[in-house]
């Protein structure tokens, strides 16, 4: 009744449990203080949720279980054992561990982005010989333990149907195991009623996406099975099936379920008569202060039955805007994190229930109004450009005849070797940059170390004799965030982080501006590393898309207009790496699969705005300029004509730890430009020996005509150490010398 919010970020809003994850990894706290310390963050979290104006009294808390992920504990719960490590089943933290991190002989489940989100869930494995049962009770566990500290909370854990269409299997299709799976969620159910449990929240986001394999039938057939066994358990049933447009996809399981939250800023109102909504109105993906007087509207439009909610958890937004007095107060006044978004849920279920606005509908109002108005919001130097844009602007001259003047101006070798951009960020430059940001070391001290690390990476790549170099990126803390750092429009946060993976997090920068570069940044370390060397270093830039999907960008206006901006700012830097001299230049896109659309209806608009700005950035270059792009996943068919669209010169993708399965998608599609598959994995450090980098540059080379074939790792270094990094790269150019011989 007095909204509900559908998650809450787990890190902590001092990412307290990094810290106890990392200790415990590490030896430093034992099981028991690891669990005393999780215990305590979230039941502070809860107590924080009554504070902010959550009920703690009618399962409208949403309880957190996770420590690493999510779909982790769907596994454990169920008990879903990885065939391959049947064998080394245990229980508890290390069971735990051994499957999110792997150990010396074993690899960790593999990890892949939730939905369209940057968040990362680990892929549960199953084959036709798979059981479930119920296996670890910390869903129960946890519910007990909130309830003793005086909230009744709803526990949440992901539904059938989104946990077998996001698992893989061998030989047998997952949800094949749907009857094996769904009676795991009368138990949990049956057990969780026995602790006192009224409400289950069965997370189905798989019901609004289109999955490749899986009818939308089909899964909606799964998840009304599972409801149906939590129910016959004695709970009641929230459905969330928010992250997009849930109409169409939930009405079939009205009957079935006793509430359903959806998202309805991105998606309609689902055409139910009878059935509770939950409505999600706030937006738990943006970090945007939300319209209340809009969102109310909505809401009273929206049926009689209707209660307010988030259109997604808040695990992807930072958990409070508390500490960010640097952005300044007008920029402040326009965001709502998860705390403050929890407000604006309190705000909007009282105005409902009420009948009556409290003066935070008016700050609400102003602030909207501030940020229409704002300096910076709209400059008219942007628009007019892009306004402006010619017909030609996003056309280079044709690749044959850009290639030809490419070869005239940088004479390469046949199998040219590159690297992805980034060398080894050691602790000595985290260290200095930290030195530097706190103001112990000038930034005359600072330049001077990054410049020691770009020549000793030159120094490296020259005595490895490769082709192609790049300067390392010291200088970069995060490839986006260094962007949003010298461009106009973007702020940086300095505690607003959000769960990439497991401990990890990154701080993605607000973007709520027009986007434009008042001056040359990189220019300087390429000149730099260029004046040590005879070889020619490559210009590295992060690519508008990516820029985009790493960042939290406006909402007042089409990304595609948007992209458009970032891109006119990269070109301008692609002019000024041109007129010092730079004759390569890698614009990197590894997020553009990422923000690829749930539903296949909207892909082609997304690869046609994504593509475009991509090319408009590029577009200016130089014919004799040579291009780069670099991608960083393997699944590539769904967007390979994506790719050809880039129209790089070379593109980089990542292909060892799929053994080249890729150049056979490749070869089969038909590509005439240069490309780069990786010939080995980064994710490891394992050095690979010259023969297993041989045997992948053959399979290449028997799949991709030789004048199109690049040698290059997988991916940037920047997580690896320089011992294993150079004997790789050694390995590398000595099979690329037998390959050309
Ligand atoms: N930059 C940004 N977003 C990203 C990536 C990135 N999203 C997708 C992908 N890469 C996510 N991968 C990672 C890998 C490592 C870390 C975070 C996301 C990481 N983070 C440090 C941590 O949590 O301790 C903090 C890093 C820091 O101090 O800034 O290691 O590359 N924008
Ligand atoms: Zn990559």
């Amino acid at each position: 009744p007095n909204g509900t919010i559908l998650g809450y970020p787990r890190i902590g809003p001092d990412r307290e449990l990094k810290r106890a994850l990392e200790a415990n990894w590490r030896g430093r706290i034992d099981d028991a203080e690891f669990a005393r310390r999780t215990s305590e963050l979230r039941l502070a979290d809860l107590q924080r949720l009554v504070e902010l104006g959550l009920s703690p009294d009618d399962a409208s808390l949403p309880l957190e279980t996770a420590h690493y992920d999510h779909v982790l504990d769907a596994t454990l719960t169920f008990g879903a054992v990885p065939p391959r490590l049947r064998d080394a089943v245990t229980h508890g933290l290390a069971w735990e561990w051994l499957l999110a991190r792997g150990d010396v002989d074993r690899a960790p489940l593999e990890m892949t982005k939730w939905f369209d989100t940057n968040y990362h869930y680990l892929v549960p494995e199953l084959d036709a010989e798979t059981t479930f049962s119920l296996a670890d009770t910390r869903i129960v566990d946890r519910f007990i333990e909130a309830r003793a500290a005086g909230f009744h909370t709803r526990p949440a854990v992901v539904g059938p149907a989104t946990y077998l269409a996001l698992a893989k299997a061998e030989g047998v299709r997952t949800t094949e195991l749907a009857d094996r799976l769904v009676p795991l969620y009368r138990e949990l159910a049956e057990r969780l009623a026995a602790a006192g449990a009224t409400w289950l929240q069965l997370d189905e986001p798989a019901l609004v996406a289109d999955l490749e394999g899986f009818t939308p039938v089909e899964l909606q057939g799964i998840a009304r099975s599972g409801a149906r066994a939590v129910r016959e358990g004695g709970l009641k049933v929230l459905l969330a099936a928010g992250y997009g447009e849930s109409s169409g996809r939930v009405e079939a399981l009205a009957s079935d379920v006793d509430a359903i939250a959806f998202d309805l800023v991105r998606g309609g109102l689902p055409a139910v008569t009878d059935t509770p909504l939950v409505a999600g109105v706030v937006h738990g993906r943006n970090v945007w202060r939300t319209d209340l007087d809009k969102a109310l509207e909505t809401l009273r439009a929206s049926g009689s039955d209707v209660s307010v909610g988030t259109t997604t958890p808040l695990l992807h937004v930072p958990h409070t805007l508390e500490p960010e007095s640097d952005l300044g107060d007008e920029l402040r006044s326009w965001l709502a994190f998860a705390d403050e978004k929890v407000a604006e849920v309190v705000t909007l279920a009282d105005a409902l229930r009420t009948g009556t606005t409290s003066p935070a509908f008016d700050e609400a109002r102003a602030a909207l109004g501030s940020r229409a108005a704002a300096e910076g919001v709209r400059d008219g130097s942007v628009r007019e450009r892009v306004a402006s844009l010619q017909a030609d602007a996003r056309t280079r001259l044709p690749y044959d005849q850009r290639a030809q003047l490419q070869r005239q101006k940088t004479p390469l070798p046949a199998l040219p070797t590159t690297t992805i951009g980034s060398f080894p960020q050691t602790g000595d430059i985290r260290l200095a940059r930290a030195a530097h940001a706190k103001g112990e070391s000038s930034d005359e001290q600072y330049r001077e170390a990054l410049q020691a690390e770009v020549r000793r990476v030159i120094d490296l790549q020259s005595d490895l004799e490769l082709d192609v170099l790049v300067h390392g990126e010291p200088e970069r803390n995060d490839m986006v965030q260094y962007f949003a750092e010298n461009f106009n429009g973007f702020s940086v946060t300095k505690r607003g982080w959000v769960q990439s993976y497991g401990s990890r997090a990154t701080r993605p920068s607000i973007l709520w501006g027009d986007v434009s570069r008042p001056k040359p940044f990189t220019v300087e370390w390429i000149s730099y590393a260029q004046s040590l060397t005879e070889k020619p270093v490559k210009g590295m830039l992060t690519g508008p898309v990516t820029i985009l999907a790493w960042s939290f960008v406006r909402d007042d206006q089409p990304l595609a207009d948007t992209a458009d901006q970032v891109a006119l700012a990269l070109a301008d830097e692609i002019a000024d790496l041109e007129a010092a001299g730079t004759s390569i230049i890698q614009v990197d896109e590894p997020a553009l699969r990422e923000l690829l659309p749930l539903r296949a209806s909207d892909r082609a608009a997304y690869l046609d705005w994504s593509v475009g700005s991509f090319r408009l950035a590029t577009g200016q270059a130089a014919p004799e300029t040579q291009i780069h792009t670099h991608l960083c996943y393997s699944e590539f068919n769904t967007i390979i004509d994506a790719i050809d669209g880039l129209d790089a010169d070379v593109t980089s993708i990542e292909a060892a730890r799929s053994k080249m399965e890729v150049v056979e998608a490749i070869a089969a599609h038909g590509y005439s430009r240069g490309i780069g598959p990786g010939v080995y994995d980064i994710h490891s450090p394992r050095v690979p020996s010259t023969d297993e980098v041989s045997e992948l540059i053959g399979i290449a080379a028997a799949n991709i005509p030789e004048q199109l074939l690049w040698i290059n790792p997988d991916c940037g270094l920047k997580t690896r150490g320089y011992e294993e990094t150079s004997e790789s790269l050694r390995s590398l150019v000595d099979a690329t010398r037998l390959a050309r011989g």
